[in-house]
């Protein structure tokens, strides 16, 4: 055996989409906040996270968490969210993973009925509230804001498409599938994502966002287009992301940016639950506790709540001598 690197694992899928929570191998990361070793792991390691995502010991929709030594004092642990695309801000459905992993195995100290566990992101201190009675995670998001309603894009094939562009801890352009004349059906996929990778593709030439407290945090990844809900769902959507795939879960952070889109508009109260579902019909429930300043904006604090369950542990090698040492995607 010559092993060049040894990761331990505890794998999850919340409502359906994977996390991947690495407990141990990675070290601790250089930097003050969560926010700067995000910005110093892209720079000097993220080999490890293709070795993580990518395939074999991947697929194209892999996603997962690292965990680290909180960078403060109000919290339990430090997360870094690793994806296909990249590391990301904040990740919903990846917080309700690591809440989960950390309680069911032990790795914070459970209170019965609820433990809370405090999670130091690269976006901000994000608060998971574990139920131990119905496994259900509550988690509480960094503030969301709509970044700018009725924009326009010009996109080759597509013409001109108005969008919404909201941040829930990543930025999401938001549109109705509808007007792009593409059923909201799984058979459309192909279809479905092509369009949602040229709309982000333009947007970040014509139209980047970036977030007024933090600039490390911009860019378009995220297409979240929306239809109707069904049966009792206020929404559902299919989220195409950077730099091919969809979100299996309804997507925290874009339940949280559709949520501050809505209010935006007037079509979403404080305190009202908001019951988003994913393209494979799995569901979170959201919901707006408060108004708060961002900057020169105003901004929402929601909430997001689903489930995640354990689906193994394990570690995961690298020989000196594989081929593929940050994997390959095809
Ligand atoms: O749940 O926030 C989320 C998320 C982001 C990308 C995939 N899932």
């Amino acid at each position: 055996m010559r092993f060049a690197k040894y990761f331990s694992a505890v794998d999850s899928h919340t409502e359906g989409m994977p996390t991947r929570v690495i407990t141990g191998g990675v070290g601790v990361i250089p930097g003050e906040t969560m926010a700067d070793k995000r910005l110093n792991f892209v720079k000097n390691h993220d080999h490890i996270r293709k070795l993580l995502v990518n395939e074999p010991r991947g697929h194209a929709a892999m996603s997962g968490a690292i965990l680290q030594p909180p960078t403060r004092q109000d919290a339990d642990w430090g997360v870094l969210f690793i994806e296909v695309s990249g590391l990301l801000p904040m990740c919903g459905h990846g917080t309700i993973g690591v809440a989960t992993v950390l309680v069911e195995t032990g790795m914070v100290e459970v209170t019965e009925p609820v433990t809370t566990v405090r999670l130091d992101t690269p976006a901000g201190l994000v608060l998971a509230d574990y139920d131990t009675r119905t496994n259900l995670v509550t988690i509480r998001n960094v503030p969301a804001y709509a970044h700018e309603l009725d924009a326009t894009v010009d996109v080759p094939g597509l013409g001109e498409v108005r969008y919404d562009m909201a941040y829930g801890g990543n930025f999401y352009a938001i549109l109705p599938l509808d007007q792009l004349g593409i059923p909201f059906d799984r058979a459309e996929k192909d279809r479905i994502l092509a369009a949602g990778l040229s709309i982000m593709d333009q947007i970040n030439a014509a139209n980047r966002p970036a977030h007024p407290a933090d600039s490390a945090i911009s860019g378009c990844k995220h297409v979240q287009f929306t239809a109707p809900g069904q049966d009792g769902a206020h929404s559902r959507n299919a989220m195409a992301i950077h730099p091919g795939w969809f979100d299996r879960s309804p997507c925290g952070t874009g339940t949280c940016a559709r949520m501050a889109q809505l209010h935006a508009r007037g079509e979403l109260g404080i305190g009202a639950d908001f019951v988003n579902e994913s393209f494979i019909g799995t569901r979170f429930i959201g919901r707006l506790l408060e108004e708060v300043p961002l900057g020169d904006r105003t901004a929402v604090v929601p909430t997001v709540a689903g489930r995640a369950w354990i689906t193994g542990m394990g570690q995961y090698l690298l020989d000196a001598t594989d081929p593929f040492p940050e994997g390959f995607s095809l």
